[in-house]
């Protein structure tokens, strides 16, 4: 069995871990013990990497009511000073870059120079929120009725629901709670069972700011394999908004259920994303992109490029440039300096990309690169290129796996028809040196994703950016720009500083004088 190259129990220790951690978090009363044990697998060689305790039903009521309870402390304090709180957390990630990096591709498999950047995301994001937290503006109107005034404001909702992912295990938090922080709410986090370990990090190191600021319970934690727990809170009035990130089959359960009682949800659910080369594309630029895009943290990224488009001049020339690419990919363990691939996140996922690989190849696919799953332990496969056709079933799905789609197109129109035709709408990008082509790709007609880009791939996007797409993917949107606004409800305010009663749209309504 492959040995990891980095010291257990130091990390451990930085990180504020043990072999038995405690995986529920309810503001200041502490850690909550529980009788259900879950394990923390290595993907790189399977290996146990500790124990967690995960939360039972009993335990709903003491989260969701610390939360609570701080929230109602936590909506007066003004909004920059909430931000001065995320600020010290983002010095507090500074200092642990690199041992959360390094847990974070320890427990979720993808290679350090990507576990690293995903730390950074959640700095980039905790610094942004800081300023945010001075710029929660509404707008002014200007009222039709003499000495009215009209303005709206943004007050925070309250207890938020903050479900995440494997592939992406502390900086999608990131993207949420500390929007939904600085905009006024409390958090309850529950992570994916897959890496609970890199949420009790976090968890730990957030506390050591909000527990001496007397803000314990600003966020919350439970690990939650059962779904149970996740359960009550998603059917839980007291939480106005649930956040999910996920498969879209899961996220269409909650979304009806947190719709049934009128609540609020922020969906990030799957994509399926293309990459379209025309014919005047270069090439620089096209291929590295393309390789990120789909090689890249083994392909679960939900922005993954998961179909690839190309000019039919070029297409001999691009796959050629991919298959040598693909040859020279490192697969191993994600900790040593030069793997670039590491393994998937469990046996699962390497059924999963088997079953992908079988049906497109029954449907006439073929291999243009890898295909084959590699010898464990450790969840390892292959970076794979499939000739394929847009419309197979197994295409219009997202497989959560490095496997690439091929088909060419010889004009613009017919390859962002293809782009389209898929039932979910994350990213999408465009290669071309042609204006006309970028433009058409970029207008009304265009693309459908919620992220469109020319000449980059469609993965690694910036967390300034609102960060989200369309159709099935959810239509929700995380991160930068006015992605705030969705944390908080709008209150639209007229006061009237004269003294007479106008009504709007010039309705006369005397109060009749009896006699
Ligand atoms: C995800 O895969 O759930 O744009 C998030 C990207 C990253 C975030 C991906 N910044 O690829």
């Amino acid at each position: 069995m492959s040995k990891t190259p980095i010291h257990l129990d130091n990390l451990f220790n930085e990180l504020g871990l043990n072999t038995l951690n405690k995986g529920i978090y309810a503001g200041s009363l502490g850690w909550l013990d529980s009788t259900i044990n879950l394990t923390s697998i290595n993907p790189a060689n399977e290996a146990v990497l500790a124990e967690v305790k995960c939360a039972q039903p009993i335990h709903y009521e003491k989260i969701i009511a610390q939360a609570q309870s701080t929230f109602l402390r936590w909506r007066e304090l003004p909004a920059p000073a909430r931000g001065e709180l995320i600020r010290q957390i983002s010095e507090l990630l500074r200092t642990k870059k690199n041992a959360l990096g390094q847990l974070v591709s320890l427990e979720m498999g993808k290679v350090l120079s990507e576990g690293l950047g995903e730390v950074q995301e959640m700095i980039d994001m905790a610094d942004f929120a800081v300023g945010q937290s001075r710029m929660l503006y509404g707008k002014t109107m200007h009222s039709e009725r003499k000495m009215h005034r009209m303005y709206e404001q943004w007050h925070p909702l309250g207890v938020v629901g903050v479900i995440t992912a494997f592939n992406f295990p502390v900086a999608v938090w990131a993207w949420n709670a500390f929007i939904a922080a600085i905009t006024g709410n409390t958090v309850i986090w529950k992570p994916s069972a897959l890496v609970p370990l890199c949420a009790i990090a976090v968890q730990h190191l957030c506390n050591q700011v909000l527990e001496p600021a007397g803000f314990a319970g600003l966020f919350n934690l439970f690990v939650d394999p059962e779904h149970q727990v996740a359960e009550m809170m998603i059917q839980d009035k007291q939480v106005p908004l649930i956040s999910y990130t996920g498969s879209t089959a899961v996220g269409r359960t909650i979304y009806e259920k947190v719709a049934s009682r009128l609540g609020k949800c922020l969906l990030e659910m799957g994509g399926n994303n293309a990459i379209i080369v025309d014919e005047s594309a270069d090439l620089e630029l096209a291929i590295p992109a393309i390789f990120f895009g789909t090689v890249g943290t083994a392909g679960q990224r939900c922005t993954t490029t998961r179909r690839l488009i190309v000019h039919q001049s070029l297409i001999d020339a691009v796959i050629q440039r991919l298959q040598k690419a693909y040859q020279q990919v490192r697969i191993g363990d994600p900790l040593l300096a030069n793997t670039l691939m590491g393994p998937l996140i469990n046996e699962q996922a390497v059924k999963n990309f088997e079953q992908a690989i079988a049906a497109v190849l029954q449907q006439g696919g073929e291999i243009l690169a890898g295909a084959k799953t590699l010898p464990g332990p450790g969840y390892y496969v292959q970076p794979t290129i499939l000739r394929a056709e847009n419309h197979w079933l197994t295409v219009q799905h997202e497989t959560f796996a490095p496997i690439l789609y091929v088909m060419e197109f010889s004009q613009i129109d017919e390859a962002i028809a293809l782009q389209n035709a898929v039932p979910q709408g994350l990213s999408s990008s465009l290669f071309t040196t042609n204006l006309q082509n970028a433009e058409i790709f970029l207008s009304s007609c265009g693309s459908d994703c919620g992220i469109a880009n020319i000449n980059i791939g469609t993965s690694g996007a910036e967390i300034g950016g609102a960060f989200g797409g369309e159709k099935e993917t959810g239509g929700g949107r995380e991160a930068g720009s006015d992605a705030w606004q969705t944390y908080m409800r709008r209150q639209t305010n007229t006061i009237n500083w004269g003294q007479a009663l106008p009504l709007a749209q010039g309705i006369q309504f005397e109060l009749p004088v009896y006699e």
